[in-house]
């Protein structure tokens, strides 16, 4: 069976064929144990030693869809050369999707110089965070290894502005002929109570120059409430939607003759959880490249993540989850662009992937995530791009795959 159509079919069985049978005589005793019905082929598949006594860990295995290795896979990094190797006093990150354009690749990334001061400092002329008073700037490369950087693509607003303070962690969509950066923006001043939103820019040309949409085309939720008189993000009389502070990440995919704007919530009053931040994932769809992007009534559509990642596979989409929550280091896919299932568990990724386009159509489900950006910290306050490929995870030794 082609992968693709393996795949889907695998998707129909993880969305539920368990079959499971009544409870009979059980029930009249006590009913604690739902009796499974099994296939000799899964008593084969799960190495079950006496299919009358099944342990939790097993039932919760037959549950699981029976796809292959076709998912799982490891990452490995490099640095790049030429203008994009690291820059002491420079902050190069969030890299953008790889594009080609005339025999070139093309990327977009966040660019500030300076050290990081954080909130304590004079909010007028400090620098909060990396990622504030940021510019997004653009390089191209013949190899994907050496760079040249060629120069800002889109600027901070003047003041007043909606994204006046920082531009920062742009995505790229190629649609008709037209490019599309999409990215976060921050108005001053920059507190820790600020609110972060998504604007969009559009040229011909991927050398630019760019328009700039008037008016975010998103915004974080607006039912919390912060508690009056305090300074803290974490204090609130409500905490709100999932991204009723900032909307972070975005990433527009064209998709079944619309346009979807995958992003991350983040939460006023966000808390730990299970072991991470508590970060979710939404979707907002538009008919139109540049909007209106309503957002999905099903969101949030995935509670773990941070940087989004995504990417078209076999009629349906892609995620890379990483860093925060549950279900990080997995990827999943799903169907409608919407409904996501594990499809695999990987060791760690590398930080705020910047996926191959170019690679996009082929039939390896990870093919995008075979060679990409990525951005390194060096130090707290520094951080450059690198390369990073990635191998399918098919063979015992892997470690022998990566040199180690
Ligand atoms: C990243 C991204 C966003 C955040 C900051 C810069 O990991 O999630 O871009 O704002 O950190």
């Amino acid at each position: 069976m082609k992968l693709k159509n393996l795949t889907k079919s695998l998707f129909a069985v993880a969305m539920g064929s368990l079959v499971l049978t009544g409870c009979g005589d059980c029930c009249k005793k006590k009913c604690t144990e739902e009796k499974v019905e099994i296939t000799d082929a899964q008593v084969e598949r799960y190495g079950i030693t006496n299919k009358e006594y099944l342990s939790a860990a097993t039932k919760r295995a037959l549950k699981w869809p029976e796809y292959g290795n076709e998912w799982f896979i490891r990452f490995t990094q490099e640095e790049l050369k030429g203008d994009l190797a690291y820059e002491e006093g420079v902050v190069r990150r969030d890299p953008s999707a790889l594009i080609q354009v005339n025999g070139k690749y093309y990327v977009w990334y966040s660019k500030s110089v300076g050290p990081t001061d954080g909130f304590d400092a004079d909010i007028e002329t400090s620098k909060v965070f990396p990622w504030d008073r940021c510019d997004i700037w653009y390089a191209t490369s013949e190899d994907g290894i050496t760079w040249k950087e060629e120069g800002m693509a889109v600027g901070r607003g003047e003041k007043g502005a909606y994204d006046d303070r920082s531009v920062f962690t742009v995505e790229i969509m190629q649609w008709d002929s037209m490019y599309y950066l999409c990215y976060q923006t921050v108005k001053s001043p920059y507190v820790e109570r600020v609110k972060n939103q998504v604007g969009l820019a559009w040229a011909s040309s991927p050398d630019g120059p760019w328009t700039k949409s008037e008016e975010p085309i998103l915004s974080p939720a607006d039912n919390g409430i912060w508690i009056e008189g305090k300074i803290s993000r974490f204090a609130v009389e409500k905490k709100g939607d999932f991204d009723s502070h900032k909307v972070h990440d975005p990433c527009i995919i064209p998709f079944k003759g619309k346009f979807y704007l995958y992003y991350k919530g983040e939460r006023m009053g966000e808390e730990m959880y299970f072991g991470g931040r508590e970060i979710r994932h939404g979707v907002a769809i538009a008919d139109n490249p540049k909007g209106p992007y309503v957002k999905s009534p099903y969101n949030p559509i995935s509670n773990s993540g941070h940087e989004i990642c995504v990417w078209k596979y076999n009629d349906g989409i892609a995620a890379l989850i990483t860093t925060d929550g549950p279900e990080r280091n997995t990827i999943q896919w799903s169907p409608d662009g919407i409904n996501f299932e594990i499809m695999s568990h990987i060791p760690s990724a590398p930080h705020a992937i910047g996926l191959n386009r170019t690679l996009e159509g082929n039939d390896d489900p990870t093919g995008q995530l075979r060679w990409g950006l990525t951005h390194e910290y060096v130090t707290d306050e520094y951080q450059c791009l690198r390369r990073f490929t990635s191998k399918r995870k098919e063979r015992h030794g892997n470690f022998a795959d990566f040199g180690h």
